[in-house]
């Protein structure tokens, strides 16, 4: 690279160039495949909610069978801003409705089924939470997103071609009349016993097939490109493999789908972690519950996780280079429990006070090398706040370190790196030092890093922290560093 560079030099000075132009080391090419636009404002977006509500709400139920009467729904004092100004206190960017779980009731007057709140005595049949959320969410700047659930146990044609032209009217229902829908999530909890309109059955489908999936994706993309679609497989995201809030610590946003669907068995595991040099970009999503279960139940009401617990479920998702979904679901009355509000709000006070002061603000940092010798490109990118500048080596240095050095032994919590993934996820294994009594004392051994990588490292006393990239699907490429 360098003999090139000064071989333009050359050209340029023989051509009048500016001394500027003539020391331009351009940037490293991207590996692998890349986020796209609305991928990248999904992974900053780190918190978003899931909220389930629907007749189980009032049968005490997780999953209703299909046969419960609209009737029995009836929310007597929701409030949509409640949910919404809870989440967006506590930090949330985004908000994702059950529009129809596997009971098959809508929680908007669908014109294709008498299963929905039309039929309630929520306002006299006049209802639409749909509607109500996402004019909640618009009104406190968070995003909106819909769930609305393959499997459906009231539906007489479940099973049949007409159901998928019924399932595909109802996303054309919400993708047209409720503005902007940033992610749509198709659950992978497929077939099984249901009312199906009275045949009371079990009734099994072609996971892979039944639905033909690209045809849907097509249709709903042609109305509203810009949203990501939410599967066990993708395309856009893909579900982390578990319900417990756990992203793998080996975390790739890379896999190849090519035999990957929904509902597919034994592919957890894969996807928890993702496949370095994985033929797509498709993130992990980490959704998890604040209660036991998805639904409200007033027995859960002394388990909803704790503020330290929602923390812990942030370090394992967002401090995995994931996003957290938190499904937090309305009570009977139509509200967010106040026991789910204290606990968001504690969750929020709790990060707000653990990444209050970043320690690397003021730090010395330097790196061992730096690309092409050239300050575009130097350590100091990483703490400059801004997620466009980087720290990168040189083609084909896939091992290079850095450290900060903070004036005076200091109390370390917490070490957040993040790679600048708009050229794709590279770092496969690095270590962090800690300079002890004349040398460096390696404190952790890590491997990926992604978006965001938080590594606790237990209230550690130093003056000096060194991260070591030991392995790299190329030049590493770090925007950002930060101690806490
Ligand atoms: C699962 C469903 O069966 C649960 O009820 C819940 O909706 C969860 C998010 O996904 O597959």
């Amino acid at each position: 690279m360098q003999k090139i560079t000064c071989f333009i030099a050359v050209l340029m000075v023989f051509f009048g160039a500016s001394c500027d132009e003539e020391q331009k080391i351009l940037p490293p090419e991207p590996i692998g495949p890349i986020p796209s636009k609305d991928q990248m404002a999904w992974h900053r977006m780190e918190l978003n909610a899931f909220v389930h509500f629907s007749i189980n709400t009032f049968t005490d139920k997780e999953w209703g069978y299909g046969d419960e009467s609209p009737e029995w729904f009836e929310p007597q004092e929701l409030n949509a801003e409640q949910w919404v100004e809870t989440l967006q206190k506590a930090g949330f960017k985004g908000i994702i409705l059950t529009a129809k779980h596997h009971d098959g009731f809508a929680l908007w007057p669908s014109a294709y089924t008498e299963h929905s709140v039309a039929n309630s005595p929520y306002k006299a049949g006049e209802g639409d939470i749909v509607k109500e959320v996402s004019e909640a969410a618009k009104k406190y700047g968070l995003k909106f997103g819909i769930y609305l659930s393959p499997w459906d146990r009231n539906r007489s044609d479940y099973g049949q071609p007409s159901y998928v032209q019924y399932y595909r009217d109802q996303l054309q229902e919400l993708f047209t009349g409720y503005g902007s829908i940033f992610e749509m999530w198709f659950d992978g909890a497929n077939g099984g016993d249901g009312h199906y309109g009275g045949a009371r059955e079990k009734r099994t489908i072609d996971r892979q097939r039944y639905y033909d999936w690209p045809t849907t994706l097509q249709m709903v993309d042609s109305m509203q490109p810009q949203v990501l679609f939410f599967s066990d497989a993708g395309p856009d995201l893909r579900w982390v493999g578990n319900e417990k809030g756990v992203a793998g610590k080996t975390n790739w946003n890379t896999i190849t789908p090519d035999t990957l669907y929904a509902g597919k068995a034994g592919i957890e595991d894969l996807l928890q972690h993702g496949t370095p040099g994985g033929t797509k970009w498709i993130p992990a999503e980490v959704d998890v519950s604040i209660r036991p279960g998805w639904f409200y139940h007033a027995s859960q009401d002394s388990l909803v996780r704790t503020p330290e617990n929602l923390f812990d479920l942030y370090l394992s998702s967002v401090g995995r280079g994931s996003t957290l979904l938190l499904n937090v679901p309305p009570d009977q009355r139509g509200l967010f429990h106040e026991k789910d509000v204290a606990a968001l709000l504690g969750f929020r006070k709790l990060l707000d006070s653990v990444f209050q002061h970043d320690l690397a603000h003021n730090a010395k940092i330097t790196a061992n090398t730096y690309r092409g010798n050239d300050e575009t490109y130097a350590a100091l990118n990483m703490l400059d706040g801004n997620d466009n500048t980087y720290w990168a080596t040189d083609d084909g240095v896939t091992t290079a370190s850095f450290e900060m050095d903070l004036g005076a032994e200091t109390k370390i919590n917490y070490l957040v790196l993040q790679e600048y993934i708009s050229l794709g996820q590279r770092v496969e294994a690095f270590g962090i030092f800690a300079w002890e009594e004349g040398h460096w004392k390696q404190v952790a051994n890590e491997t990926t890093i992604g978006y965001k990588r938080i590594v606790p490292l237990d209230g550690l006393k130093t003056q000096k922290l060194k991260v070591g990239i030991t392995a790299s699907l190329g030049c590493p490429v770090l925007s950002n560093v930060e101690i806490y």
